[in-house]
């Protein structure tokens, strides 16, 4: 490794001197959870793709490694730089042109560093819906979302980020720009590369433009916060209103109680929906892109029905969007609550939803019997099957994390033996590169060592994440 000063000329000169930041922000040098703090050689802000492209055909000559970071919201550590300080930390905000919307062809083109609330509001702004939702879409930006195949809150009904891909601009480790940005919803033009860039968490390849697909805007919703004695209860009552709905079901979240406790002790105005208690809360939402759809009147329908069935115990649809809206704080802060109330130790897992109550049952009895320094904060998007099957603390939270080995493995092997995945929507990063190993496919792992073999040889784009250095 060059002298600091020596790389930062070499910097400057190869990228641009308007590209090289003076420092690096404290913020940008751990991890949104705080697991992991870095160091960097360099901190390189590029203002469009031939900057990047420059930057990593430098760092691929000199056999420097490139770290991306988008919104830094990721779970995993994949945007962190590791403690050496010889690695290059790449910003991507300055990539943030939204460069095409194109409302006839229902697609946007947008830029990797625009962040993703941007890009909702753009597609909006063109009487267009981009569907991909999540908590930290006001910071998290749509290469960041692209790099780990975010989730969210409607993947039910539109898919995950890979889903809304139609093309993908990409620098490759050697500095060479992959143009594969086509708004094509079909073409069958040999393999399909592009995907290989998306939940590849830079380790491939970096994202700098992306053609996004884009949909009718909804303009009627129905949404309801409704009691239900189990997750077996909240399965059924998804089917039901999938059905009868017409397929209108955009999300459907599962709360437990202690969720709803913690939001109202720890984020200001926050409510409960129901005064009586339940153990388990859905948050679900119909959508349809008509005007003034009666969608409320069929879903309290099929409430009342369930209901006399036994299915649910209560629900209140909401009657207005303060009322709506006051329904999605409640769920969307739930990290935040969770995070204010102490240590945790997170799971963010998914099995077949006809597997998740007998999962919920097995993992959380294994959890009572043997965890007894935390107690579990189990929510999240039942509609994916997907679950963050949450630790917190009942104290200052070492005696958790002292066990966080055991208790990982207990649940992720329940995991594997259900049939599900130990990482549904948050990827691996660096956080769970040995979980890959343990419970992948040996093959499917071969073949993920010869893809990054492949396409970055010197093995400079971030290191240590996704696979082992
Ligand atoms: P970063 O954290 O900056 O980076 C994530 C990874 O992508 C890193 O490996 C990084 O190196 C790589 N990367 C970033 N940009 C690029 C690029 N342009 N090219 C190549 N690689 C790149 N996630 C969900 O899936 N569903 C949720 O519902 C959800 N809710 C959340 C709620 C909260 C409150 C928070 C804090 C996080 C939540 N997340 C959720 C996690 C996180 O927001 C997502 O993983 C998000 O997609 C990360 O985007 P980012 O821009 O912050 O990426
Ligand atoms: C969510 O669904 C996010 O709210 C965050 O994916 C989950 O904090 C978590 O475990
Ligand atoms: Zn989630």
């Amino acid at each position: 490794m060059a002298t600091s000063s020596r790389l930062h000329q070499d910097l400057r000169d190869h990228v641009g001197a308007d590209a090289l930041l003076a420092a690096a922000s404290p913020d940008w040098l751990v991890d949104n959870r705080q697991l992991y703090h870095g160091a960097a050689a360099a901190v390189v802000a590029p203002r469009s793709t031939a900057e990047v492209a420059r930057l990593l055909a430098f760092c691929h000559g000199r056999k420097i490694a490139v770290v991306p970071q988008g919104g830094n919201t990721g779970y995993c550590g994949g945007a962190t730089p590791d403690q050496s300080g010889n690695q290059i930390l790449l910003l991507l905000h300055r990539l943030d042109r939204i460069r095409a919307v194109d409302a006839a062809n229902y697609t946007i083109t947008a830029e990797a560093g625009c962040v993703l609330a941007t890009v909702q509001e753009a597609a909006a702004a063109a009487e267009r819906f981009f569907p991909l939702s999540l908590g930290s879409e006001g910071s998290c930006q749509i290469g960041g979302n692209l790099a780990t195949n975010a989730g969210g809150l409607n993947v039910l009904r539109y898919g995950m980020t890979r889903d809304l891909v139609l093309g993908l601009e990409v620098v490759l480790a050697d500095g060479r720009v992959l143009d594969a940005l086509q708004a094509l919803r079909k073409d069958n033009t040999g393999y399909d590369v592009k995907s290989l860039f998306i939940g590849a968490e830079g380790s491939l390849g970096i994202i700098t433009a992306a053609t996004l697909k884009l949909f009718p805007r909804p303009r009627s919703y129905a949404t309801a916060f409704i009691a239900v004695a189990s997750p077996a209860d909240a399965v059924r009552l998804l089917a039901r209103l999938r059905a009868g709905s017409g397929d209108q079901v955009a999300s459907f979240e599962l709360i437990p109680r202690v969720a709803v406790e913690l939001t109202q002790r720890h984020i200001e105005g926050v409510a409960a929906p129901l005064d009586d208690p339940s153990p388990w809360y859905v948050l679900a939402e119909l959508t349809s892109t008509r005007n003034a759809d009666p969608l409320a009147e069929s879903l309290a329908d099929l409430l009342a029905t369930a209901a006399a069935e036994n299915e649910i115990t209560n629900a209140v649809i909401a009657q207005n969007e303060g009322q709506r809206a006051a329904f999605w704080r409640l769920r969307e802060s739930i990290p935040a609550a969770q995070r204010r109330a102490g240590a945790s130790l997170k799971h963010d897992v998914s099995v077949p939803i006809a597997a998740l109550p007998d999962f919920v049952a097995t993992a959380s009895g294994w959890v009572a019997q043997h965890v007894p320094a935390g107690y579990l904060v189990a929510y999240g998007h039942i509609g994916d099957g997907n679950l963050h099957f949450n630790i917190n603390a009942n104290d200052a939270g070492s005696a958790l994390l002292t066990c966080e080995p055991e208790i990982k493995r207990a649940i992720h092997d329940f995991v594997q033996q259900f049939g599900g995945s130990f990482s549904a929507e948050h990827g691996i990063g660096q956080l769970k590169v040995a979980e890959l190993e343990r419970y992948a496919d040996p093959v499917e792992l071969e073949v993920m060592r010869s893809l990054k073999q492949a396409l970055d040889p010197h093995g400079i784009l971030n290191p240590g994440k996704v696979l082992r250095a």
